[in-house]
């Protein structure tokens, strides 16, 4: 007996012999593997072969970035690895884009890497590059099968620390190594418990919680990777502090949930800024702390300099690197919640003395937001005014607000890169989590559609929703193939302003209106080619339809239809990005005078 059933799949068990091809793909196979996201290539064709057999669906798409970014937003929603591969050489370097991002969202991608043949490497033969350098600063692990004897073991171990280390491994195979025969046993993969921390540690945060006047908690992406969100809404509520959401990790706390006050940093809640700006202890709970995401905002320098920080991550390296802290914990978010809580149990804690006034200011701090954002419907700088001035298209925020109107439950959103996309960030809220898949502190446009691929076909239940800005969406628009051919139906909603806002924003802040390479002229109607493409394509003119739009596209998806909506969006453009990183023009060259800041 070599097989067993497990769930609804059959696995080899027991060492006996196998091709390495065979141990491969029964290595994805004790995995859980169920889809792999690529373009055929000959480098693997003799394990590809096997996967109808294993039971494995091999999703073909338009490009090897699309791929890496489906495999990254799988694994967002799913928790577990999602699988990218391709050709040696170019489709492999195709990958380079996904795969830094995957790294900065700490998505467990297992990227394999067919390389070229043992016996020819260092020839310069075809499609040959050094395939591990280019990965060797993002991937958190990285194997290469010297041996064929090993494949599955190495296979094996890209899982295993994928999932440990939460971020993309990177399996590198000669691709003559899948020919032969060999003898091994299938590793089963391994579970490691994350533990809450040290003890010493959590006392010492304990006691600080217990001590404070103003504890805010501060939901970072680990609650969600912890799947820890019902241990840190216990600890909020026994702390009965507010709750700011980390930078693009909306989902980390229920919005509906009176203690949430919404995102820090850019386009984040002034509600969250004015509140964590009060605090005398700040839980960092799950978060890195990363510099973007902390930046002042809105004209204000929210970091409480003279709080106690106490800041827990998965990852030790994290601790205290961007903020100084007076606590660092190496925990899981949910254990160390837990063990908070057991800590503070019974205990007496100054914050509840006086939680009504605390209450009382979160209350009205969210209120004066809410209002804030009813009555911004534009953006009222000196350009912004001019271009929208009679102009027939939507305000881009009232736009984004009839779209949170009319957000699906259970819907998971992704955002791009752009202006538009980050003005978002006020107006998404989420009731559970694996719900916002932002393109993080990567930040490559193009990453919003086929991340929301890859999360539908994790998830096909879930309204599955891209928020894409128009010069991002002809980055991405290629994988409409995949959907329409793969039948993976999504909706993507693109942001048409005729322009690469969030850096023309820049021409306009910083080089007096000198627009080089911004303005997006002559585009396609897209939602005709989204129509050419075989999917639906909707042009949206009038704030009213807004709604009924989104509401009918995620619907569509339930019959199998992929909707791109067009949305006319004025050219009016929000806060930059970058204003922390840039300055004014200085020249020093008569031939550049002319572009010097006045
Ligand atoms: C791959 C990549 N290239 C370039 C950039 C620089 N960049 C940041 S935002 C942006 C403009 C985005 O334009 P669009 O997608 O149309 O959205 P909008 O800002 O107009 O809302 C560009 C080019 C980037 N972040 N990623
Ligand atoms: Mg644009």
């Amino acid at each position: 007996m070599n097989t067993m059933t497990e769930g609804s799949r059959l696995v080899v068990t027991g060492r006996q012999k196998m091709t390495p091809s065979e141990a491969f793909v029964e290595t994805l196979v004790a995995n859980g593997v169920k889809d792999v996201f690529g373009i055929v290539g000959s480098a693997y064709m003799d394990a590809l072969d096997l996967f109808p057999l294993a039971g494995i669906r091999f999703i073909s798409v338009a490009h090897e970035q699309g791929a890496g970014h489906m495999a990254d937003g799988y694994a967002r929603v799913s928790g577990q690895p999602g699988v990218c591969i391709a050709q040696n050489g170019p489709g492999i370097t195709n990958f380079v884009t996904a795969v830094a991002a995957a790294y900065w969202a700490h998505s467990p991608v297992v990227v394999v890497t067919p390389e070229t043949g043992s016996a020819t490497l260092g020839l310069g033969g075809f499609q040959e590059t050094e395939q591990l350098p280019i990965f060797s600063k993002i991937t958190k692990y990285q194997a290469h099968v010297n041996n064929k004897t090993r494949m599955a073991e190495l296979t094996a171990r890209a899982f295993d620390r994928a999932r440990l280390e939460m971020g993309p491994s990177q399996l590198n195979i000669p691709r003559d190594y899948f020919y032969g025969d060999i003898e091994c046993e299938i590793p089963r993969p391994l579970t490691i418990e994350r533990g809450a921390g040290g003890e010493k540690s959590l006392d010492e945060a304990a006691a600080l919680l217990a001590g404070a006047q103003f504890p805010v908690i501060l939901a970072g992406g680990g609650i969600i990777m912890g799947e820890g969100t019902a241990e840190a809404i216990a600890l909020a509520e026994r702390l009965q502090a507010p709750v700011c959401t980390s930078y693009l990790h909306n989902d980390s706390f229920p919005s509906r949930h009176p203690l949430w006050c919404g995102p820090l940093g850019y386009q984040g809640s002034k509600a969250a800024m004015n509140l964590i700006a009060k605090a005398d202890v700040v839980l960092a709970l799950g978060t890195r702390l990363g510099p973007f995401g902390t930046l002042p905002q809105h004209g204000i320098d929210y970091w409480p300099k003279h709080a106690k920080i106490i800041q827990i991550d998965a990852d030790a390296k994290m601790l205290g690197l961007v903020k100084p802290i007076t606590v660092g914990i190496c925990g899981d978010a949910r254990a160390a919640a837990n063990a908070l809580l057991a800590r503070l149990s019974g205990r007496k804690l100054a914050c509840i003395d006086n939680q009504a006034s605390r209450l009382a200011a979160i209350a009205s701090q969210k209120k004066a937001w809410e209002s804030e954002l009813d009555g911004w419907t534009q953006e009222k700088d000196a350009w912004s005014m001019e271009v929208s001035q009679g102009a027939n298209a939507m305000h881009p925020r009232q736009m984004l607000r009839e779209l949170e109107r009319a957000m699906p439950d259970g819907a998971m959103v992704s955002t791009d890169i752009g202006n538009i996309c980050s003005i978002s960030n006020s107006y998404l809220r989420f009731e559970r989590p694996r719900s916002m898949f932002a393109a993080m502190s990567f930040g490559n446009c193009g990453y919003a559609f086929p991340t929301i691929v890859g999360a539908k076909v994790a998830a096909p239940d879930r309204p599955a929703i891209a928020y894409v800005g128009d010069g991002a969406w002809g980055m991405s628009f290629g994988e409409l193939q995949t959907c329409v051919r793969e039948n993976i139906a999504v909706t993507a909603v693109v942001f048409n302003n005729g322009q690469w806002g969030a850096e023309k924003k820049n021409h306009v802040d910083f080089y007096a209106n000198r627009f080089v390479g911004v303005n997006l002229d002559k585009q396609p109607s897209w939602a005709a080619v989204a129509q050419a493409m075989g999917a639906r394509g909707v042009r949206v003119d009038r704030l009213s339809d807004v709604g009924a739009a989104l509401r009918e596209a995620a619907a569509a998806q339930r019959d199998g239809t992929t909707t791109v909506l067009e949305m006319m969006v004025t050219r009016e453009l929000g806060d930059p990005f970058r204003r922390d990183a840039l300055s004014l023009p200085v020249r020093h060259l008569d031939k550049y005078k002319a572009t010097a800041a006045k």
